[in-house]
């Protein structure tokens, strides 16, 4: 009788075991991103190139007037470009191949203010076929930037207009191989007959969705990547990839720019936040901003700030009138790679041990935040809205940035967190931080901690947390 018993309580332990070891993945919460999403969102850093006439004419906005022969660079080397992304830390290139001037930097059939009418190269160059083949020759992915504000084209302020916009948007997304990232500008303002223009964007993005179906598509509301609100280079301390984009269209009014720099909590659709921000005090270059390139620490900072916080951070870097990146901004930018991978290549996590005080089942141990496994992370059990893990480092070591990652594939959930750490010359366990959303990525930065033992702390989440990250790293002193 007593075997019995004890087969059947063995049995029962076993059957207990499997079915926590079996514990189905958490169902996604809210909306989710796409696969394309999920691909631009991994690319966390590329080049915006705003290069055109007013590369020529030092002014940020043309006005569609401009003689194309002002656009000749003397010595233009798309290679270079490409190179210097990729020497950066890059990975990708999106360029302005239309500004509101209307000029085209390929030979488009559409206009009568492109390349073709300039003396560059006689007429027969064309600035997208160098870039896009130079991107692909370094393995950079190419996105493009054209602005539906046309102050040139005859027809802008017409029906007609849309059609020709159309028309221009299936010409450069159908000739120049695959487009990871279209980017619309929101600047909308007259045309050459002074009329505004009414956009179809229907029209707009079913045409980018035929000819790219694997392209994000950017404006201030979307649909797939939203702006951030300020072209200053900072997401929200919080920031969700969620937002309500009811009643607004791009280029005819988003939320405010709070809102864009936040996201909505509870937004119905799943876009997330790119930080754009330039590199010189201008969009565009100018040999007065030479001396004007942003210091190491402003870009680093940035970096935090975008990164950091749940962004992907698209900087630009304009080139100057020879067709080059200038030395100095290319200079910085190999400071900010060297930075970068010196604060971040170093996971002085490796090796911890983490304990949860709730996991789901041994497929979601907290040790997958340390896995190399983009899919492995460690998730609670159903109904648990609050839960902390513990982390064991193998010695005592010094850090002062701390990064965690949600497997945002489910969905984004974290309201708010915190990090403690055991200090042992007071025995006291310490705070390190606090902190609200999480997102992709999130790092939090804090003066250097020497310790073996830390906490994090979930405090509140709108549904069992998912987490496939959590880091530690030193950044060098800047002072
Ligand atoms: C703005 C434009 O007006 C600027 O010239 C620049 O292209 C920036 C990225 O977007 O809306």
């Amino acid at each position: 009788m007593k075997k019995i018993f004890i087969a059947a309580f063995a049995a029962a332990m076993m059957l207990a075991a499997c079915s926590r070891d079996n514990a189905a993945p958490p169902a996604p919460f809210g909306p989710v991103p796409t696969a394309q999403q999920m691909d631009w969102q991994k690319m966390e850093y590329y080049m915006f190139i705003h290069f055109g006439p007013n590369t020529f004419t030092n002014v940020e906005w043309g006005d569609g007037k401009e003689d194309p022969d002002v656009f000749y660079p003397t010595d233009f080397d798309a290679d270079q470009w490409a190179q210097t992304a990729m020497a950066a830390g890059m990975t990708g290139i999106i360029l302005t191949a239309k500004h509101h001037d209307g000029f085209c930097l390929w030979p488009s059939a559409y206009s009568t203010h492109t390349v073709r009418e300039s003396k560059w190269r006689n007429g027969e160059g064309d600035v997208v076929r160098e870039v896009a083949d130079a991107c692909r020759r370094h393995g950079l992915k190419f996105g493009v930037y054209l602005s539906p504000w046309d102050q040139n084209h005859p027809t802008y302020g017409t029906p007609e207009y849309n059609e020709v916009f159309a028309a221009t948007l299936r010409e450069v997304l159908t000739n120049y191989g695959d487009i990871f990232e279209m980017w619309f500008d929101g600047a909308n303002g007259e045309g050459p007959n002074g009329r505004l223009q009414e956009y179809d964007w229907d029209l707009f993005h079913s045409t980018v969705r035929e000819c790219q179906p694997d392209a994000v598509i950017f404006s201030d509301v979307g649909p797939d990547v939203r702006w951030i609100g300020n072209e200053r280079g900072f997401a929200g301390t919080t920031n969700w990839s969620r937002l309500n984009i009811g009643g607004f269209e791009p280029g005819l009014g988003a939320p405010p720019v709070d809102t864009l720099n936040r996201g909505n909590i509870h937004g119905a659709h799943w876009i997330p936040g790119e930080v754009d921000v330039s590199i010189r005090p201008g969009w565009f270059y100018s040999p007065q901003t030479d001396a004007r390139v942003k210091s190491l620490a402003q870009l680093f900072d940035i970096w935090h700030t975008s990164v950091g916080r749940n962004a992907t951070l698209l900087l630009n870097v304009p080139p100057d009138r020879r067709g080059r990146i200038h030395e100095n901004d290319s200079v910085r930018l190999m400071e900010l790679r060297a930075l970068v991978d010196e604060t971040f290549s170093r996971d002085l996590a490796a090796g911890a041990v983490l304990k949860a005080d709730n996991t789901r089942g041994r497929h979601f141990a907290a040790a997958n935040m340390l896995s190399a496994d983009y899919d492995a992370y460690w998730a609670t059990g159903d109904g648990v809205h609050r839960a902390s893990f513990e982390v064991t480092l193998p010695e005592p070591r010094t850090f002062n940035r701390l990064q965690l990652q949600e497997y945002i594939p489910l969905g984004q959930r974290v309201m708010s967190w915190d990090a403690e750490y055991y200090d042992a010359v007071t025995g006291e366990w310490l705070s390190l931080s606090e902190a609200t959303t999480i997102g992709y990525k999130r790092i939090v930065a804090f003066d250097d901690v020497t310790t073996d033992r830390l906490r994090v702390n979930i405090t509140a989440s709108l549904a069992p947390p998912v987490l496939n990250g959590f880091a530690l790293f030193r950044a060098p002193d800047m002072r």
